[in-house]
C-alpha cells in the first residue's frame, strides 16, 4: 500500500505556475432524486479537478440537499452550488474543510454543484442526497437516525411526526412539523427531530432500554452518567444485558441495589465479563457509567423490567460469568450453590437460601480469575487476571503449583498474548525468579515444557505487567 503524507505540503507554495493540466468533468441528473458523489469517493478525490454537477429537475419543482458527508481540504479545495444553471446563477453556499454543511434548497429547478482543487493534498470528498419537490411542498425531511417518521404527505399545510426509538430520547428539533408559508418560501416549521441515547436519567416506565451515549456508535470520552430505575414499590428491577463492550480496567459500569451512589454494590463490570442479567432487592436500581479519557467501544445496551415477586419461591439467582450453578429449586429454604469455570476462583463459597420473605440470603457470588494464588492438584489452570478480558497494568503476581504426581510440573499453553518486552510471565522450578527456567513475553503461544523432572512436585509462575497496554494475557494447563 501507498503511504501518503498527509498535512505536509510538499510545494512552497500554492498559487504556482505548475504544468498541471486541469481534469474536467460533468454530470447531469434529470431524475426526481439521487445522490451526488464527490470522483472517487469515500476514496481521495484527486488533484486538479473541474467537476460539475447539474440538477435538472421538473419546472414548477424545487431541488433540496443534504449533506452526508462532507471532507475536502480547507482552504484549497471547494465546492461551490449555484441556485440556477450558469457559473454565474447566484450562490447558495461554497463550502470547505470537514464540517458538515446544514442542507440547501434551490429556488428554482435547477441546481448547479461546481468542486475545485488544487494540485496536491486530496480528502474523502462529498456524498449528497438531492430530491425534488413541488413549488408548494416542503422538502423530504427523512427518517431520524435512531427514530421513526409518520406521514408521507409534504404538501403545504400537513404535518410530519417523528418518535425516537427505545432508549433514545429527542436532543434537537421538534416531534412535530408542518409544511407552512414562511416569507414567501414553503418550509418546515421546524428542525427535523434528532434522537440520541442520554447520559443517564430516572427511569420509571416498567420497561425499558439502556444504551451508553453514541450507541449504536462508540460513547465519548470523559463520561459520568448515572440512571436511577425505579419500580412501584415492592417490585424489584430486572437488567437483562443485551450487549456489553467497554475498555477493561478504564470504562466502567458500577450496579448498586439502591436508589443512589451510597447505595449497596452488586458489581462494576468492565471489558466483556457481565453476567446475562440481575436483579435488585429494592425497588431501585442504580447504574453509574464513568470513562477515562481515551479508547472507547461500542458500549452498552440493556434492557430493564419490573418483576413481580412470586408469593411461593425466590426468583432465579442467576449465573456468574465463568461459572455454574447447582440447584434449580428456588422454593423457600432451597439452596442453591455455585462453581467456576477451571482456572476462576469463587468470590463466596457459601450456599445461598430462599428466606421466607422470597428473597435470597446473600448476594450471587462472582467468579474471578486471581493475581496469584497457591493451587494443588494433578492437573490445573492458570489464567492472567482478568482473562479472557485484558489483564490489568502494574501487576506483580506469583501462582505457587504443587503437583501432587511429582514427576515434574508440565505446562501447555492455550493463549499467549503479553506486551513484549515490557510484560513478563517467569516461571521457575526452585523459588527463585532471579534466573528462572523461562522469561516469556509477545504473543507467540510457547511450546509445551516440564519445569523439573522426576522428583520434583512445584513450580512457580510470576507476571509482571508494566504501567500501560495490556492484552488477553494467558490461559496454561499444567500436569
Ligand atoms: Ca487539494
Ligand atoms: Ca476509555
Ligand atoms: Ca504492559
Amino acid at each position: 500500500m501507498e503511504i501518503k503524507s498527509r498535512g505536509v505540503k510538499l510545494m512552497p507554495s500554492k498559487d504556482m505556475n505548475q504544468k498541471t493540466s486541469v481534469f474536467s468533468c460533468f454530470f447531469n441528473f434529470t431524475s426526481p432524486s439521487g445522490i451526488v458523489l464527490s470522483p472517487n469517493y469515500p476514496e481521495e478525490y484527486g488533484s486538479s479537478l473541474h467537476c460539475v454537477w447539474l440538477i435538472i429537475a421538473k419546472p414548477e419543482s424545487r431541488i433540496h440537499l443534504a449533506f452526508n458527508d462532507f471532507d475536502v481540504e480547507p482552504q484549497f479545495d471547494f465546492l461551490a452550488v449555484k441556485d440556477g444553471g450558469t457559473a454565474e446563477s447566484p450562490t447558495l453556499g461554497t463550502f470547505s474543510g470537514n464540517q458538515l454543511p446544514s442542507s440547501l434548497t434551490s429556488s428554482g429547478h435547477v441546481a448547479r454543484l461546481e468542486f475545485q482543487t488544487d494540485h496536491s493534498t486530496e480528502k474523502r470528498g462529498f456524498n449528497i442526497t438531492f430530491t425534488t419537490f413541488r413549488h408548494n411542498e416542503c422538502p423530504d425531511p427523512g427518517v431520524p437516525v435512531n427514530g421513526k417518521r409518520f406521514g408521507d404527505s409534504l404538501q403545504l399545510g400537513s404535518s410530519v411526526s417523528f418518535l425516537c426509538d427505545e432508549g433514545f430520547i429527542r436532543t434537537h428539533g421538534s416531534e412535530t412539523i408542518t409544511c407552512v408559508l414562511k416569507e414567501g418560501n414553503v418550509v418546515w416549521d421546524n428542525a427535523v427531530l434528532r434522537c440520541e441515547a442520554p447520559c443517564g436519567g430516572h427511569l420509571t416506565s416498567p420497561n425499558g432500554m439502556i444504551l451508553s451515549p453514541g450507541w449504536p456508535g462508540f460513547y465519548k470520552d470523559s463520561l459520568n452518567c448515572a440512571w436511577v430505575i425505579e419500580a412501584q414499590p415492592g417490585y424489584p428491577i430486572k437488567i437483562t444485558f443485551d450487549r456489553f463492550k467497554t475498555e477493561v480496567n478504564y470504562d466502567t459500569l458500577e450496579v448498586r441495589d439502591g436508589k443512589s451512589y451510597s447505595s449497596p454494590l452488586i458489581g462494576v463490570y468492565d471489558g466483556t465479563q457481565v453476567p446475562q442479567f440481575l436483579i435488585s432487592t429494592s425497588n431501585f436500581l442504580y447504574l453509574l457509567f464513568t470513562t477515562d479519557k481515551s479508547h472507547s467501544d461500542v458500549g452498552f445496551q440493556i434492557h430493564y423490567e419490573t418483576v413481580k415477586l412470586q408469593s411461593d419461591h425466590c426468583l432465579d439467582p442467576g449465573i456468574p460469568v465463568n461459572g455454574l450453578r447447582y440447584g434449580n429449586d428456588f422454593y423457600v429454604g432451597a439452596l442453591v450453590t455455585f462453581g467456576c469455570d477451571p482456572g476462576y476462583t469463587l468470590s463466596d463459597s457459601e450456599a445461598l437460601e430462599c428466606e421466607p420473605n422470597f428473597q435470597w440470603s446473600r448476594p450471587l457470588p462472582s467468579c474471578e480469575a486471581l493475581c496469584g494464588g497457591y493451587i494443588q492438584g494433578s492437573s490445573g489452570t492458570v489464567l492472567s487476571p482478568g482473562f479472557p478480558d485484558f489483564y490489568p497494568n502494574n501487576l506483580n503476581c506469583t501462582w505457587i503449583i504443587e503437583a501432587s504426581h511429582g514427576k515434574g510440573v508440565f505446562f501447555t499453553f492455550h493463549t499467549f498474548h503479553l506486551e513484549s518486552g515490557h510484560d513478563y510471565l517467569l516461571i521457575t522450578e526452585n523459588g527463585s525468579f532471579s534466573q528462572p527456567l523461562k522469561q516469556l513475553t509477545g504473543s507467540h503461544l510457547p511450546a509445551p515444557f516440564s519445569a523439573g523432572l522426576f522428583g520434583n512436585f512445584s513450580a512457580q509462575m510470576r507476571f509482571i505487567s508494566d504501567f500501560s497496554i495490556s492484552y488477553e494475557g494467558f490461559n496454561i494447563t499444567f500436569s
